[in-house]
């Protein structure tokens, strides 16, 4: 049997629709992918908006498998670490893994402190509502994390 995952991509340089859509094509066992949301940079130096989305998985690899999906979608968008926090080409983390937990010096699965950011919950409401917190107002948190919806992604130019 298959389970259920979804992973969050984010990019804030260069062309930013074509790395996300060349990552979203890429990443195996997609099978939903919401809206993109261009978002107020949280964290970090000052650095541009980013896009978002979040995309859930119908898959039979693990979390740990699914960190090298998302560490080879980076290297292949020629991704450059240059600063903790700082802007990117291309970021893909796990989020979750149904029935899975992993707490690891390099993996972190529910991915907790993204779960608290609106570039992360407004986009997961889309393809995984029932993973929101209790109550969480999705359109309050969207205007004050500065959280815009732009569309599908490939509707984007
Ligand atoms: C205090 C200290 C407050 C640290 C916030 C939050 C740091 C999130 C890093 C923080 C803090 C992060 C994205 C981003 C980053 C993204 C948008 C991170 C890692 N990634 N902002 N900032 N989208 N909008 O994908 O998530 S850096
Ligand atoms: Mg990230
Ligand atoms: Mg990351």
């Amino acid at each position: 049997m298959t389970h259920r995952a979804f992973l969050g991509l984010g990019s804030n340089i260069g062309d930013r629709v074509g790395y996300l859509r060349d990552a979203v094509v890429a990443i195996p066992d997609v099978v939903a992918v919401s809206y993109a949301y261009e978002t107020d940079p949280v964290g970090g130096p000052e650095q541009d908006a980013f896009l978002n989305l979040v995309v859930r998985l119908e898959t039979d690899l693990s979390a740990r498998e699914l960190l090298g999906v998302c560490q080879e979608r980076e290297e292949a968008a020629a991704r450059v670490r240059v600063m903790r926090w700082g802007p990117r080409s291309l970021d893909v983390d796990v989020l979750w893994v149904d029935g899975e937990t992993v707490d690891e010096p390099d993996l972190i699965v529910p991915h907790a402190r993204m779960f608290e950011r609106a570039f992360v919950l407004v986009p997961l409401a889309d393809v995984g509502a029932d993973l929101l917190p209790a109550g969480y107002d999705v359109a309050a948190a969207a205007h004050a994390e500065g959280v815009r919806n732009v569309g599908p992604l490939e509707s984007l130019v």
